[in-house]
């Protein structure tokens, strides 16, 4: 790459190899070109075996989106009140005056866990953004709290854990192998759609691909069979199908003997999962299970692929759990093309010490869940949190309890620092804006957490106005802070090389000379990569069903079921019959490109969407403008009617900004901020609301 060449209009032209930053599994290799210091075009990598030459429908429009009026250009202050978005621009120097004064009065007084550094997924780089922790070097010399990155996967890979021994599972592309595909609660037409490329490979050579989710989504549509269950039954299902395999004989005998540990519990568990009791539990047709366990009975390899969105209520991490135990009784684990796919994040053995420098604290520092921020402003005060750094993040829309996050907020004690692209929700609340650089104009190094490949990241135009990288900022606030640790002023490149020398087995041959050239690399697995070959990470070495880590952090021994908590309570469920799901968003990434008009208005207005039966028990019609409410929260939505929904479930989804919609709230508003069963994960999906038409 990096290659010179001609501009259809004789200009030169250059490409830069770069990759998407967006909290998305597919993680693509770009290449920008680049004509007269202007980026001319973008397009996913040709050559890259799963970009395969595209990008999505949302960052094809990248480029627009770095020039878009409303990008932050400049730093800002506050001159109205919290929540009023009123600002004048300032320079770099009076801005980091002002932070550096005001963390060091906070330090002084209340200690360095008054900090918090509340970093978000808008960035997932090991340089500017989450994987890496950047700024993480300056939080832990300044003894900040440590931020609980809770929001998306962590009940899921706490689970998987569990069973595993690790979350990473199979190599995503080596579905193209199974013959019978299970997609758990996967949309992954909208949410990373280069897998489905690999899904319909493997359909169109015979395989079986079957999703499992209570909307008939575009994924299902295009599935072989949608099983549309109860939400957050997932794992009463899988133990559903296994029940069937036992009544077949078709357990892994070998595999169980030799391989696993628990089976005798694990096998009583199972036979209490009758196709009846699974049938009434996931609200599905008896003939569902047994047809679908008789499938899985007889079809090697199956290959599985659960992601975030099931994962998201009081049994998620349970429901991981359980589905990484499945393919160790039918011994799928064994077969290229068979396990299951969760996440590959942890493949890349990149030597994160070395960027986060953990050595650099002072001292033990407590952890704030990301998606506690509502409670955390509001109660927490030993000591409380006096000073909140945003970067990456917009939790005045993204995260649950919204209002007593805004209320948080809104704290005229709290200063809140927001390092931005454009002006968010979260923005409006802010003290001081930072304006930040895109992808396209720093430096970065990503990973992907759905594929096995890492990718190098070559600014290709300067930052317009005054945008500075979060590395920049971080090593200009620390010298404004007067520290003199070296390591807090690495360059980009310094870091860069610290974390791929580690050593690792997967980084062989890999450093940042070839990364530059090439622009990006699959890490040392084979491929087809059977990931347990030799044994499982576990304490046993074994797959187990029964774990004494589990046990010992407070969960069952024994892998099972764990309902959803609002979902599945009946009393709540006659006042609140409806259980909201809030998936993602096609055209918007979380919140991200929710301000790109030309996406808004193919995304629509916010909407909720409810079977023809539920609309018309309620008398709405479509169209009508409705208000979805529970003792939590409410927010307005246009109704859509459509049996793509199972009875009892409302549909929107995530991502748009109240104020550009003119809501008060979003869906957040509905959400509550309790923890799933492990990790501290979040519970979007475990809600239960009412829908009524708006006054
Ligand atoms: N276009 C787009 N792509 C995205 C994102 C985005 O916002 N927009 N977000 C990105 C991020 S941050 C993430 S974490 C991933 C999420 O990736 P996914 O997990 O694929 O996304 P979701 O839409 O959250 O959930 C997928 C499906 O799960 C279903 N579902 C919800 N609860 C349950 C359940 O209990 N059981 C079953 N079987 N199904 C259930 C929903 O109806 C939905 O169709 O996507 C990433 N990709
Ligand atoms: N109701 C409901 N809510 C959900 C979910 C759901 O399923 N339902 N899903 C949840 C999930 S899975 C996730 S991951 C979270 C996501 O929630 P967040 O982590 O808050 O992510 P975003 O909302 O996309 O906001 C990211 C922001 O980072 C900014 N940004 C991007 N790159 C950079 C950078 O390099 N530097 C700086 N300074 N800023 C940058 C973007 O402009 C954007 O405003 O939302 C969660 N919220
Ligand atoms: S959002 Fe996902 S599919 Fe779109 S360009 Fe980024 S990594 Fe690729
Ligand atoms: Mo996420």
């Amino acid at each position: 790459m990096n290659r010179d060449g001609r501009a259809p209009a004789g200009r030169a032209l250059k490409i830069l190899p770069g990759g998407c930053p967006l909290d998305c599994p597919d993680a693509c290799s770009w290449q920008v070109e680049v004509a007269d210091g202007v980026a001319v075009g973008l397009r996913g990598t040709p050559e890259h075996p799963y970009t395969r030459g595209t990008l999505c429908v949302k960052v094809n429009q990248y480029l627009e989106h770095t020039r878009a009026p409303d990008r932050l250009l400049h730093p800002l202050r506050r001159t109205g009140r919290k929540g009023e978005g009123r600002f004048e621009r300032i320079g770099w120097d009076e801005a980091l005056d002002e932070i550096a004064g005001r963390l060091t009065e906070v330090i002084d007084r209340y200690g360095g866990q008054a900090v918090w550094p509340y970093q978000g997924t808008g960035n997932l780089g090991y340089l500017q953004g989450l994987q890496g922790r950047a700024g993480s070097r300056l939080w832990n010399t300044l003894g900040a709290s440590r931020h609980d990155m809770t929001i998306c996967s962590i009940a899921g890979l706490v689970g998987t854990g569990y069973t595993l021994g690790t979350s990473r599972g199979i190599d995503p592309e080596d579905l193209r192998h199974s013959r019978l595909i299970l997609l758990w609660g996967c949309n992954t037409l909208t949410t990373s759609h280069h897998l489905w490329k690999v899904l319909s490979q493997a359909q169109r050579s015979g395989a079986y691909v079957v999703a499992i989710d209570h909307v008939l989504t575009r994924t299902a549509r295009l599935a072989d069979e949608h099983v549309p269950l109860n939400p957050g039954t997932d794992a009463a299902l899988a133990l559903g199908l296994l029940n069937v395999v036992l009544s077949l004989g078709a357990e892994d005998r070998t595999y169980l003997a030799e391989r696993t540990v628990g089976w005798p519990e694990f096998r009583a568990r199972i036979e209490q999962f009758t196709p009846r009791r699974t049938a009434e539990i996931c609200g599905l047709p008896v003939e569902t299970v047994e047809r679908l366990g008789r499938r899985l009975a007889v079809t090697r390899p199956t290959g599985m692929k659960a992601a975030q969105g099931i994962q998201r209520h009081a049994g998620g991490g349970m429901a991981l759990r359980t589905l990484a135990a499945l393919p160790g009784v039918t011994g799928d684990w064994k077969l290229p093309g068979g396990g299951l796919a969760y996440s590959t994040d942890g493949y890349f053995g990149g030597d994160r010490e070395a960027l986060f420098r953990d050595d650099l604290l002072p001292g033990p520092v407590r952890s704030l869940s990301m998606t506690r921020i509502g409670e955390a402003l509001t109660t927490v005060d030993d000591p409380p949190v006096k000073a909140l750094f945003v970067y990456g993040a917009n939790p005045a829309t993204a995260v649950g309890g919204q209002s007593q996050v805004r209320a948080g907020l809104l704290r005229e004690d709290l200063f809140t620092v927001v390092m931005e692209h454009f002006r968010t929700d979260t923005v409006d609340y802010a003290d001081i804006v930072l304006p930040a650089t895109m992808q396209t104009e720093h430096t970065d190094l990503l990973d992907g957490y759905g594929h096995m490949y890492i990718t190098w990241n070559e600014p290709a135009v300067a930052p317009p106005g005054e945008c500075l990288s979060t590395t920049e900022t971080f090593r200009r606030l620390a010298a404004r802070l007067g520290l003199t640790d070296p390591a807090l002023f690495d360059s980009d490149e310094d870091l860069a090389r610290a974390l791929l020398s580690g050593g690792h087995p997967s980084l062989d041959g890999i450093d940042l000379d070839r990364l530059r050239r090439e622009g990006y690399a699959r890490l040392n697995y084979p491929s087809p990569y059977v990931p347990f070959a030799d044994g499982f990470p576990t304490p046993s070495g074994k797959l187990e069903f029964v774990s004494a880590t589990a046990a010992a952090d407070g969960y069952d021994p024994l892998t099972g079921y764990t309902p959803p908590q609002e979902a599945a309570d009946p009393e709540l469920a006659r006042r609140l019959p409806l259980v909201l799901i809030s998936s993602a968003p096609h055209f918007f990434l979380n919140t991200t490109f929710a301000n790109r008009q030309s996406l808004v208005r193919r995304a629509g207005t916010p909407f909720v969407e409810l079977h023809p039966d539920d609309a018309a028990a309620r008398g709405l019609a479509e169209g009508a403008l409705v208000r979805i409410f529970n003792d939590r929260g409410d927010f307005t939505a246009r109704l859509q009617v459509s049996d793509a929904v199972r009875r009892g479930v409302a549909r929107t989804t995530k991502g748009w900004w109240s104020k550009l919609t003119g809501n008060r709230a979003g869906v957040n508003a509905t959400v509550d901020e309790r923890d799933a069963d492990m990790g501290g994960g979040a519970v979007f999906h475990d809600n239960r609301v009412e829908v009524s038409a708006a006054e």
